[in-house]
């Protein structure tokens, strides 16, 4: 066979299920070889689009994400989605034709490429170690979760290599030690235990590196009477508990904001503690100790000074620690005890009240400004929650509107909302979604997105009706972008070049295949509910038409982050 063929087979048999990509002669053997071997492949009409969705995918499949383009122009169309897998140390191979002769047109430097944005490049050098350097790309993305760049010169792709069979190479795949599973120091974990058992007000909060471990930080918040909040990318993994304040941060509710404040001790497991989840450290208090779990050591202390830094993986550190509070029950249980039954350490019966009556943001009062043919985006998003199936899978674009769907749609747990933001880039919602819905057919996924962001990754538009998905895209028109009309208006700067004429989303949509509803006021959502009720055979556009007056007061956050 030849060694693009055998790319594609290795992948295959480790465990790739599904590829994304834009299919060109430099990535057309290997792809079909991908195929050949049982792996599902989704084409995209764009290669950022592809990029994206195998992101979203592997954050919430929990698989390694695959994606093919052409060398070239393939690989550079690629690059934002590239980056923001790259960013949050998503495990994914980006298969890339390359062409070594620098005459080509389709040559670049896709090493110095794919290492600008933070991606790991790899390439297969000759037909005799393709096997093996296919493995290695592999064993970088799963257990160092990267985003691996592998490179596939032309000339190399075409030579013949024998198939000798996976066995050997496979077992060290299979077998590799996971560093994830360690756990640090026993030092270390008395000193966390004593922490906790000292506390009157934790408060834990889990990041992307605690998505595999709710029953453990459960188990030790129940111990020592912390409250569970997330940041945005772990959004969901306490839903359900009568301790989940949901997320930290910009996004967090008044009551979340309090009490996460008024914390003496908080813990943030494999979160990085960054600006948007303490507002740029301002739900830290003055006194609160803070501590950090990360399986990396150059994680801790990055963002926010700690007390104290674990290295470890967050679920074997919860278990470990907890052992640690129970077999120290002299000193530690007592002090527990102390606290007395379910008033243990921050859990009252008055937090556990405020918490069910002013925990949401659905909840929170507002006065809504809709009016004159639009419709408040609060009014707006609050009305879909009622409306969607709990059983969704929620995914967001960057903007001025950005808040609203992440503060007041619920979703049913951490693989219900996906947070592509780590680039901070517009035009990558839908294709999140895409990714996302094909992670988990069995809930409904929600696109939502702004106008300017719509826009910009409209190519797969196409590519949602032709899988035939049942999604609810819903776009927050403005007729702007809003992000910087709210900026820099109020400083009297010209805004031509950031204010549109309207566009007519819903015949845009119709045109593609979609179902579509416009939406000018409470009313109009009666449409969503008809489509809800079935067959939803065909996808269903949400043209909102929302006010514009005002700016949103996260925005105003992010812009300080500048
Ligand atoms: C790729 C990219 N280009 C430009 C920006 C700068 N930017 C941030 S928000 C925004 C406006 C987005 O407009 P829209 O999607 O309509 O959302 P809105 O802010 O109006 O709610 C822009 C251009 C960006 N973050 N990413
Ligand atoms: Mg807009």
């Amino acid at each position: 066979m030849i060694v693009a063929e055998a790319v594609g087979r290795v992948l295959a048999e480790v465990g790739a299920d599904t590829a994304f990509g834009v299919v060109g002669s430099g990535n057309f053997h290997v792809t079909n070889a991908l195929v050949e071997h049982g792996v599902r492949f989704v084409a995209a009409r764009h290669e950022g689009g592809a990029a994206t969705m195998a992101d979203a995918y592997a954050r919430m499949s929990g698989k390694v994400g695959i994606v093919s383009v052409h060398q070239g122009p393939g690989l550079t169309n690629a690059m934002t989605g590239i980056a923001e897998a790259a960013k949050s140390r998503t495990p994914m191979i980006v298969l890339t034709g390359e062409a070594t002769d620098v005459r080509s047109n389709f040559h670049v430097d896709q090493d110095a490429l794919a290492a600008a944005v933070g991606a790991v490049p790899l390439r297969v050098t000759a037909a005799g170690g393709a096997v093996e350097d296919t493995l290695s790309a592999y064993r970088t993305a799963v257990r160092e979760r990267r985003t691996v760049v592998l490179n596939l010169p032309l000339d190399v792709q075409q030579e013949t290599v024998p198939w000798r069979g996976l066995i050997g190479e496979s077992l060290v795949v299979a077998g590799a030690v996971d560093p994830a599973f360690s756990t640090p120091p026993a030092a270390e974990i008395d000193a966390l235990a004593r922490l906790l058992a000292k506390a009157r007000r934790p408060v834990f909060i889990a990041g992307r590196g605690a998505r595999h471990a709710r029953a453990e930080l459960e188990e030790l918040a129940a111990a020592t009477g912390a409250l569970l909040a997330t940041s945005a990318v772990a959004k969901g993994l306490f839903r359900g508990s009568p301790w989940d304040l949901d997320v930290s941060g910009g996004f967090a509710t008044p009551l979340a904001a309090e009490l996460i404040r008024d914390a003496d001790l908080v813990v943030g497991w494999g979160c990085a503690l960054n600006m948007w989840t303490t507002r740029h450290g301002r739900l830290i208090g003055e006194h609160t100790t803070l501590v950090q779990v990360d399986v990396d050591q150059s994680a801790l202390g990055v963002h926010r000074p700690v007390g104290l830094g674990l290295v470890g993986d967050t679920a074997a550190t919860a278990r470990t620690t907890l052992h640690a509070l129970e077999s120290t029950a002299a000193t530690a249980l007592h002090a527990l005890e102390s606290t007395g039954g379910p008033e243990r350490g921050y859990r009252s019966a008055e937090v556990a009240g405020r918490i069910r009556a002013e925990g949401r943001w659905q909840a929170v009062r507002y006065d809504d400004e809709g009016g004159d043919g639009r419709i408040d985006p609060r009014t707006l998003t609050i009305g879909l929650d009622e409306l969607l199936p709990a059983e969704r899978i929620v995914a967001v674009d960057s903007g001025n509107f950005m808040g609203y769907p992440a503060m007041f749609l619920d979703v049913p747990d951490e693989r219900g909302f996906c947070f592509t933001q780590a680039f901070q880039s517009i035009g990558l919602g839908l294709a999140t979604a895409i990714g996302a819905a094909l992670a988990r057919p069995d809930r409904l996924p929600v696109a939502a997105l702004g106008d300017g962001g719509a826009l910009m990754g409209i190519a797969e538009f196409e590519t949602v009706v032709r899988l035939g998905l049942p999604m609810v895209i819903v776009v927050y028109d403005d007729e702007a972008y809003g992000a910087e009309v709210h900026h820099f208006g109020p400083h009297g700067h010209p805004l031509g070049t950031v204010t549109f004429p309207a566009a007519d989303f819903a015949a845009i949509a119709t045109g593609y295949g979609f179902a579509a509803v416009t939406v000018t006021g409470p009313g109009d959502l009666a449409g969503v509910a008809e489509w809800l009720k079935g067959p939803r055979d065909r996808p269903l556009l949400v043209h909102a038409k929302v006010t514009r007056e005002r700016g949103s007061w996260w925005l105003e956050e992010a812009f300080k982050g500048h």
